[in-house]
């Protein structure tokens, strides 16, 4: 019997499968015994969800409605959601609410090993001693990248507002790749990635990542000018989509909250909730008017490459001058800032790309602002900013985000007021004009209770659905069971295809999904194994197997295939700096196997195909076990290796 993949998930009848888990007991070696437990198993993508105009229709005979997906029933949907300072990226499928994956980030995962191997601790940076220089991290922000205004499911960008980094994650892996550090800033909140590029129309995709910083700080923050607080300051920051090296960045008066950007690639928008700049609560709230501020991204480009920039401290980041008095100039400006009201918070562009809605917070209204006005702004073709706003109505209190549902409609959160609001854009903009008889708000729908982000079904996509609304709320109360002190949040599904909002499930999630997306399950496309050649340190054949000695380090190489590690003992000395690489030889999908070292505090997994590594000292002599920590096979128990440091 080969390992083939196919062959593997065949079913098989009761008794062959009885015969072969006892053959498999006996012996230890031989490709086919791989098969395990994994040959139990039926293809499940055989499977495929219901489609149609109903989203996660389950047949009637299986008990499923609209909005629930029956056993067996594959999710239309996938959620990613951004776990807030949990630090983690986590999957769900919609409707169903059910949580699929949780893929380590900013945080450590000792069942994945994030944090603890030497290819994760490469990703999340070092110290000179070898340890993590993070381990904590706060993820707002999590937005895919785009190829025609749509999602072209290869990579999410999610931020780390503690230790202002921007990490990648790729949908085929659904792992995170890459993460950058930000110079110069403190409080990286908003994030968005372009949707095409401002000047090269043939660059239809992401190839630049904007980040907002929220906090304001001394340049360079190196212990001088701590006491000026007039003269701390933000910077929005461009990062580039595939290399993950920080392009440039804009020196600007007022902080940067979200961040959204334009289908056209023009323009970025982020919104100012202290153009005070104050360092004190009552300082932030003491203007009534605060901003929207739009970058010109060719233009600020074109001066990064002209050289008309400067740099901070060590860092060699370019720095152009965004600020006001530097930018009075319409024609030639870096920066627009639209006079909106007090503290707004979201800023979310409609799917049509024609309008900028930012949602107010401390004022009870929403500002639209037209991308084609703004672009005129800067055209010299408009007095002032505020000419670009064409609406601003009264939608409720503490508006915070906005979603769309591509007809026509936006949806509000209302954090005060425990609602999400339907209004009409069009009905906004007669009504700001002066139509007496224009209808504004269409419906309001309580929620469970103090919504947050509220998004829609492929929403922030030219292909906006329209089917559903999540609303993640902050707390959830009495909506569950109670679980102590600290309560889940609730994740509230929400039918929007007809005139009226319906809530059709509720689903606890644990602290903190702060903003997520909703995209078709088609677009994502992940790969099944890993490729053995993806991994240079890969152990690719038994004989490469076996302890290797320079000096004081050894390099442990090592082999998983189930049911065995392919060294069933290793000696190394008291002192030795220890290496173990572990390639996991097995080829079917989801036989994975863990590598836990009993005392070292050293606990990760290898994925078929995959290589990962760990290195630590042998500072205890004396026997331990090695054992597989992931459920992998009928002798799992038994799939086990002996360290051995002798004194
Ligand atoms: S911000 S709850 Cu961190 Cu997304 Cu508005
Ligand atoms: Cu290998 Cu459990
Ligand atoms: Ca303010």
């Amino acid at each position: 019997m080969s390992q083939d993949h196919n062959q593997s998930l065949a079913p098989m009848p009761d008794t062959g499968r009885r015969r072969f888990l006892n053959t498999a007991a006996v012996s230890l070696a031989g490709a086919g015994l791989a098969v395990g437990l994994a040959a139990c198993k039926q293809d499940a993508t055989a499977t495929p969800a219901v489609a149609g105009a109903a989203p996660g229709a389950a047949p009637a005979a299986h008990g499923g409605s609209e909005y629930s997906v029956a056993p067996g029933q594959l999710d239309t949907y996938y959620m990613f959601s951004s776990a807030g300072h949990a630090g983690d990226v986590r999957v769900f499928g919609l409707p169903s609410g059910r949580e699929f994956k949780r893929i380590p980030v900013f945080n450590t995962d000792c069942m994945i090993g994030w944090g603890i191997t030497n290819e994760s601790k490469a990703i999340i940076g070092t110290n000179p001693d070898g340890t993590v220089k993070y381990n904590t991290g706060d993820t707002h922000h999590l937005h895919p990248s785009y190829t025609d205004g749509t999602y072209d499911g290869k990579y999410l960008f999610v931020n780390d507002k503690i230790n202002c980094r921007l990490a990648r994650v790729r949908l085929d892996t659904m792992e995170c790749d890459k993460i950058a550090q930000l110079p110069n800033i403190q409080g990286f909140h908003g994030t968005f990635p372009d949707k095409r590029d401002p000047v090269d129309s043939s660059i239809n995709h992401t190839t630049r990542v904007f980040c907002g910083a929220e906090f304001s700080v001394p340049l360079p923050n190196f212990g001088k000018g701590i006491d000026d607080v007039a003269a701390y300051r933000s910077l929005f920051t461009c990062v580039d989509a595939e290399s993950m090296e920080v392009r440039w960045q804009v020196l600007i008066d007022g902080n940067c909250e979200l961040v959204a950007t334009s289908y056209d690639g023009k323009l970025a928008a982020t919104t100012q909730y202290n153009t005070e700049m104050g360092t004190s609560f009552p300082d932030m709230m003491s203007a009534e008017w605060d901003s929207c501020l739009f970058f010109n991204i060719a233009r600020i480009e074109q001066a990064v490459k002209d050289g008309k920039v400067k740099t901070y401290g060590d860092s060699k980041v370019p720095v152009v001058d965004g600020t006001k008095a530097a930018n009075t100039d319409p024609k030639t400006a870096f920066t627009c800032y639209v006079p909106i009201p007090k503290n707004p918070h979201g800023v979310n562009i409609s799917p049509d790309g024609k309008y900028y809605a930012c949602a107010g917070k401390l004022s009870p209204s929403g500002s639209l602002i037209e991308h084609e006005k703004v672009l005129k702004w800067f055209e010299g073709e408009l007095k002032e900013p505020r000419e670009t706003v064409v609406a601003e109505p009264d939608l409720g209190l503490g508006p915070l985000h906005t979603a769309f549902d591509g007809r026509g409609n936006a949806y509000t959160t209302l954090f005060l007021d425990s609602q999400i609001v339907k209004w009409s854009i069009d009905g906004a903009i007669k009504a700001y004009q002066g139509d007496k008889n224009a209808t504004v708000v269409l419906d309001r729908l309580d929620v469970h209770y103090q919504p947050g982000h509220g998004f829609t079904s492929m929403g922030e996509t030219r292909e906006c659905d329209g089917k559903f609304l999540v609303s993640d709320n902050k707390f959830s109360k009495d909506r569950f069971l109670p679980v102590g002190p600290l309560h889940p949040e609730t994740s509230q599904l929400i039918d929007i295809s007809g005139d009226k909002m319906v809530i059709v499930h509720d689903n606890p999630v644990s602290s903190e999904p702060h903003d997520s997306i909703i995209i078709r399950r088609e677009i994502i496309r992940p790969v099944k194994i890993y490729n053995l050649d993806d991994f240079p340190n890969a152990v690719k054949e038994h004989k490469d197997s076996g302890v290797f000695r320079d000096g004081n380090k050894v390099t442990v190489k090592l082999i998983s295939q189930a049911p065995a590690f392919s060294l069933p003992e290793f000696r190394v000395k008291k002192g030795d700096e220890v290496t173990i690489v572990l390639t996991n030889l097995d080829k079917i999908e989801d036989l994975t196997h863990g590598f836990a070292i009993q005392r070292y505090n050293i606990n990760f997994i290898v994925n078929p195909q995959e290589t990962k590594s760990v290195t630590f000292k042998a500072d205890k002599a004396g026997v331990f076990w090695c054992y597989c920590t992931h459920f992998c096979h009928a002798m799992h128990m038994e799939m086990r290796s002996r360290m051995i440091v002798e004194a």
